[in-house]
């Protein structure tokens, strides 16, 4: 009995041993394609992540949605800690910390410049904070850009009487499905953004929002041909890491760490590589023929006036905040 149990304590502790000899390896979902300016900077991440720790922790990218179809079920899966880390959008993360609904309110800031001083400022930095304290079991780690977004449309509009009626995709967010029924359409939700061309194509939808990035590389633009320039929102993308993954995992407070200090380090790369993108979309979609819808100020104010209820039902609890992004837009 006494021999079985040592052998049994052997094998276990050599078991230990070969693990903790070998590299912890971690997932990262993504659901833009390689080359996409979230996708290298998820790439760049996760070199960083493995030179700094000397090998401890190797991250591979799954790029192209290929471990979750949306990013709600990516999210569910950190919660869960199936899955080490994702790179989303902010919006259906606030379904999870409601209070990240309070940075991506319509029409909050004057331009990409105001949303950063906000994000690598108090306020970014509390949001950060505020994941991980907010017992979702998530932890936030940096932001990334995804410019403004914009409704993209089988036909044309100028104002919201023009949606009235359309079928349109929007993310898994409740204040954004609110913001959109807003304009007198029918919000359409549970469409990953990879499924967006084929739900337009069957007439399951009538159109979508996005910024130019989005609309190119996933080919929408092929789908809806009316890009309406009102840029309703600024959604910034977060990348996200599991807190149960890495207790499972056993990743030690000092490589948590270096994780969180890596990320940081890659938000300035994707920042660039956003705002080539941005432009090298742009230019594509145009020269395909799309239409681009320009708006007088009187339409765009049309847009706005819309969809204002929102601050009084989503922004009520975050009126401070609200006013400090104000604030902070003095300046630009
Ligand atoms: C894009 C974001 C991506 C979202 C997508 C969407 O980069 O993370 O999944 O929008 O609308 O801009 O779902």
């Amino acid at each position: 009995m006494k021999k079985v149990f040592v052998t049994l304590l052997i094998a276990f502790v050599a078991l230990n041993l070969a693990v903790a000899a070998g590299p912890i390896k971690l997932r990262l979902s993504e659901i833009h394609m390689d080359g996409y300016p979230t996708t290298l900077a998820d790439r760049e991440f996760a070199r960083l992540v493995k030179e700094r720790t000397q090998g401890r922790i190797e991250i591979t990218v799954y790029a192209n949605g290929v471990l979750n179809a949306t990013e709600a079920e990516g999210i569910e899966a950190l919660v869960l800690g199936a899955l080490g880390f994702a790179r989303v959008s902010a919006a259906p993360v606030a379904e999870f910390v409601p209070d990240l609904n309070a940075i991506q309110l319509p029409f909050l800031y004057k331009s990409a410049d105001h949303m950063w001083a906000v994000l690598n400022g108090q306020i970014g930095q509390d949001m950060l904070k505020k994941i991980q304290s907010s017992g979702s079991g998530l932890i936030g780690l940096c932001w990334y850009d995804a410019g403004s977004r914009c409704y993209y449309l089988t036909k044309k509009a100028t104002s919201p009487a023009d949606l009235k009626g359309l079928k349109i995709r929007m993310q898994d967010n409740k204040m954004m499905v609110r913001m959109t029924e807003l304009l007198g359409a029918t919000s359409v939700t549970g469409i990953g953004s990879n499924e967006i061309y084929s739900s337009i194509m069957s007439g399951v939808i009538d159109g979508a929002e996005n910024n130019w990035p989005t609309y190119d590389t996933k080919g929408d633009y092929k789908a809806a041909k009316y890009y309406i320039l009102d840029y309703h929102t600024r959604v910034p993308e977060i990348l996200l890491m599991s807190e149960a993954s890495m207790k499972a995992r056993k990743v030690s407070a000092a490589d948590i760490e270096i994780i969180k200090q890596c990320a940081k380090e890659t938000q300035e790369y994707e920042i660039a590589q956003w705002k080539a993108m941005e432009k090298k979309s742009e230019a594509n979609v145009r020269a395909a023929g799309t239409t681009v819808v320009e708006l007088t100020p009187a339409q765009l104010q049309l847009f706005q006036d819309a969809m204002k209820p929102l601050y009084a039902e989503y922004g009520a609890k975050y009126t401070s905040i609200i006013a400090a992004i104000a604030e902070v837009g003095k300046k630009f």
